[in-house]
């Protein structure tokens, strides 16, 4: 039994889900789901584990939708809208999807791909029919969702947790930020990362509360978290940069008006990157409130976190959440005392199964006794965890999106007019890092231009570099290989010269 949607039950008549200005309840979400899960079974009694995209905007079908891969035993894999073709393409070979969900829109520009990979393609329909038939029986153990994400290898890697992760996932953030049936939050954030699919949308259901979502204009955001409705709010800290700027470009009547409504909110988060100090502290004397940081990534959840109640230590990520262990360790993986620098390692339920298809990355990334290595550097300050670097320089984070500097740098290289080039992430005020470009161009000469045009059908937006800057050769050791962190300085040095 996947307890979440058990739990919406309980919850039948209260507000799930607002979107495109529309209330669902929790009644609706479940017939809806249920009546989409026997179109996905098809007439079988289980659908064991078949990978089921879904390409579908953020909204109530894109809950139902999952919700529907859920109840009737598949494993949802949820895909970016804007992603261009070739970056599906990927994902639904690589998790063999069976089924692919689409929003109706978009069925002309899936149906080639979808023949010709022999996949199903489904609109879920509008209104739903009478479904009286049973469901499978789910445990939980069995694998639920496959998110994917960018990392120290060239194509993304799909991340797998099993109902119970996610379970776990959810309940150790509804304990900790005492979320209840009363809570409505705005939801502004992509829906294929766990920020928005675990944060967000499950802790609001699994509590019975509202999950409105909400596309991200900064001005129109700032008013309707002043409008008294919604009293929870989770973002990036791009997002409350950019929160802040619209906020004073506003005359000061309309900034009095949004500093008193977002103050009466009951939480505010930020997450999935670092938060910088100024904005923290410019979002408390814009709203009196300071913002709670935590610290999380795809293949976990959440795992270390300020407290609700209790002092949110600016710069800091805070304390690790119940029910999971947490240890940093050297590089011979020795715990380091308290103070020094080190990996955060991680183990509990919340920890995902398996990357999909890709048994030896599982293996790189635990230790022999099942901690998970995140990669993540930092010290505990005096009973605060404080995130200090990463153990790669080739993973970049901008804008709160995990890119991998490889992943792009393949892309690039199999365009004719470049011979070699590096990717790095330079440090953005906004943006976190944003994502530079060292290249050597092959004699056909190098335009910064055509190359966006032709990147953009190759990569998703955030993805593309936003610093190009040409060169005879890229920064190299005695041994040949590319020294990243002299690009890195290079490339900031003339970042505000590039193209
Ligand atoms: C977009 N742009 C960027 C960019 N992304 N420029 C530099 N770096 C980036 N990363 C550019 C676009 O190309 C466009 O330029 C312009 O900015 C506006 O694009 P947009 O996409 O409309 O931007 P906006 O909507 O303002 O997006 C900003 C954002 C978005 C912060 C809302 O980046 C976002 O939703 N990020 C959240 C990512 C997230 O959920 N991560 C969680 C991962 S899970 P132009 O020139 O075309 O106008 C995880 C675990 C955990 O990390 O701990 O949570
Ligand atoms: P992702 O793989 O997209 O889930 O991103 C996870 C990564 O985001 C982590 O490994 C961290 O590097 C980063 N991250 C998440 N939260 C924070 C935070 N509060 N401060 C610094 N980095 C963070």
């Amino acid at each position: 039994m996947i307890t979440l949607i058990d739990r919406a039950n309980n919850f039948k008549a209260r507000t799930a889900i607002i979107s495109e200005g529309k209330q669902f309840s929790y009644e609706q979400l479940l017939t809806d789901s249920l009546s989409l899960a026997q179109e996905l079974l098809d007439g079988r009694k289980d659908l064991n584990e078949d990978r089921i995209g879904f390409i579908i905007n953020p909204g109530f079908d894109y809950v139902k939708t999952q919700w529907a891969i859920w109840r009737a035993g598949g494993i949802a894999v949820p895909l970016h809208p804007k992603a261009p073709l070739a970056s599906h393409e990927y994902v639904l070979k690589d998790a063999q999807v069976s089924q692919l969900v689409v929003d109706s829109d978009k069925t002309s520009a899936y149906k080639e791909i979808a023949d010709q990979l022999n996949i199903r393609l489904i609109i879920p329909k509008a209104s739903s029919e009478e479904a009286g038939f049973a469901l499978p029986e789910i445990a939980l153990n069995r694998r639920a969702m496959i998110v994917n994400t960018s990392g120290t290898t060239g194509n993304p890697k799909g991340v797998v947790t099993t109902h119970s992760n996610i379970e776990h996932q959810i309940t150790a953030l509804t304990k900790a930020w005492e979320w209840s049936a009363e809570d409505h939050i705005i939801n502004v954030l992509p829906m294929h990362h766990v920020h928005g699919i675990i944060n967000v949308l499950s802790c609001a259901l699994w509590s019975g509360a509202t999950c409105e979502f909400a596309s991200f204009d900064a001005e129109k955001i700032l008013y309707k978290l002043a409008e008294g409705k919604a009293n929870v709010f989770m973002a990036v800290p791009t997002n409350y940069y950019k929160l802040i700027t619209a906020y004073e470009a506003l005359d000061t009547d309309q900034q009095q008006k949004i500093s008193e409504g977002i103050a009466k909110m009951r939480l505010m988060v930020s997450g999935s990157a670092a938060l910088p100090v100024s904005v923290l502290e410019k979002w408390r004397e814009i709203t009196g409130h300071t913002l709670l940081e935590r610290y999380g990534m795809t293949e976990m959840g959440m795992a270390i976190s300020n407290p609700y109640r209790g002092e949110r230590r600016p710069g800091h990520i805070g304390q690790p959440l119940e029910g999971l262990q947490v240890k940093i360790v050297d590089g011979q993986l020795k715990e380091v005392p308290s103070g020094e620098q080190g990996e955060i390692l991680v183990k509990g339920p919340n920890v995902f199964k398996e990357y999909w298809n890709k048994p030896e990355a599982k293996h790189d990334t635990f230790t022999k006794d099942g901690w998970f290595k995140t990669g993540d550097v930092a010290i505990d300050d005096e009973g605060s965890y404080k995130i200090v670097g990463r153990s790669s320089v080739d993973i970049i984070k901008s804008g709160g999106y995990k890119l991998s500097a490889l992943e792009i740098e393949e892309v690039m290289r199999s365009h004719p007019s470049i011979r070699d080039c590096a990717v790095v992430g330079l440090p953005d005020e906004e943006w976190g890092e944003i994502v530079a470009a060292g290249i050597v161009p092959s004699s056909n000469g190098f335009d910064p231009d055509e190359m966006k045009a032709w990147l953009a059908d190759r990569l998703t937006g955030y993805k593309m570099p936003r610093v190009y800057h040409t060169m005879v050769d890229l920064p190299r050791n005695a041994m040949g290989k590319v020294v990243k962190n002299d690009l890195k300085q290079l490339l900031a040095s003339i970042k505000k010269d590039a193209v």
